[in-house]
């Protein structure tokens, strides 16, 4: 049954107000009328997604200097349209089933190749650090993509509350993994749980961000709660949602994807739209919402913070 939530929620209660204004003379400057979404092409949001009810305020928050200042996709669209296996493989599979989800009590255990392996739990986690706003670009190996408010803290905060070996150079992503809560599990369409990982310099990465939140509140189950990770360079599904284990290694973690098919999700998977995924090309992508294609970014408009990290590497081999 679907509980209708009392009343929408201003997108200028919950934004910065120069951010909400910035955006509506954005929707007028562009002459973008309702009619716009009528258009053929355009993503469709399925409709239970509006009637969700909204997470709690976090706050407050810093305004990143990375945050991009383009428009924002709006709640319904960031929150009903998800990839989330484990609920399910149709994009509004998580939106229906994720509710079901426990994300109380939550811990997160850093072991491996680390000094003093550690437990931490939820509330913990958000003590590590000031939370922030970051509004990045999320582009999904998919070809769709969208600009989301996050809220959260350096992934690094996290990951230095344990000394890794100077042997560790890669970090593993574990998610929870629970068939009774979980319906999608059931199916053999990952190896689950759903794991994912990175070189040990990408995940200490400025940018590189554990989300707790998103469009200043708590995150929605759907989206990854209550802790997942956002790498803005690297196709979506490098983003762990829900994690639960970070395993520090000396080998190259094997992610969920390249166990399913290494021929089509590689390791790195930086974006790029000079290597075209097998069975499409990823030189554009639709933005939700929107009827003509963009132009894909290399490293999704992040290169100038990420691409030294990839200096004298053939980026068509390890893709
Ligand atoms: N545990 C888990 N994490 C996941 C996925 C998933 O199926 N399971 N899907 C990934 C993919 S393909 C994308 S594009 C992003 C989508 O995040 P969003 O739904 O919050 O936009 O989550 C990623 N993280
Ligand atoms: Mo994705």
């Amino acid at each position: 049954m679907l509980i209708k939530r009392p009343a929408d929620i201003a997108p200028s209660e919950i934004t910065p107000r120069s951010l909400f204004d910035g955006r509506r003379d954005f929707i007028r400057a562009a002459g973008l009328g309702a009619g716009a979404a009528l258009l053929g092409g355009v993503l469709p949001v399925p409709a239970h997604a509006q009637t969700a009810a909204r997470g709690a305020k976090l706050g407050p928050l810093a305004r990143s200097a990375f945050s991009t200042d383009e428009k924002l996709n709006d709640y319904q669209d960031i929150t009903g349209y998800c990839n989330f296996y484990e609920f399910g493989t149709d994009k509004g599979d998580p939106a229906r089933n994720a509710h079901r989800m426990t994300t109380r009590p939550w811990t997160v255990s850093l072991e491996g190749m680390v000094q003093k392996p550690k437990t931490l739990a939820i509330e913990d986690v958000l003590r590590l650090a000031p939370l922030e706003e970051r509004i990045y670009r999320l582009r999904c190996v998919e070809a769709w993509s969208m600009v989301v408010p996050w809220v959260g803290i350096p992934m690094s905060a996290l990951l230095k509350q344990v000394e890794p070996l100077t042997g560790a150079k890669y970090v593993e992503f574990v998610t929870y993994h629970n068939p009774k809560e979980m319906p999608g599990t059931l199916l053999p369409v990952l190896d689950w749980p759903y794991v994912e990982g990175l070189r040990l310099d990408e995940a200490m990465h400025p940018l590189t961000l554990l989300a707790v939140g998103l469009y200043g509140e708590v995150l929605p189950n759907q989206n990854g709660a209550p802790m997942r990770l956002i790498v803005p360079w690297k196709y979506g599904f490098k983003s762990a949602k829900s994690i639960v284990k970070i395993r520090f290694t000396d080998k190259e973690p094997l992610s969920a994807w390249t166990r399913a098919n290494g021929r089509e999700y590689g390791f790195y998977s930086n974006v790029n739209p000079e290597v075209d995924h097998p069975r499409w090309s990823q030189a554009r992508e639709r933005r939700l919402g929107e009827f003509t294609k963009r132009k894909t970014l290399m490293f999704n408009g992040y290169g100038d913070q990420v691409a030294s990290l990839y200096t004298g590497m053939d980026l068509k081999k390890y893709f």
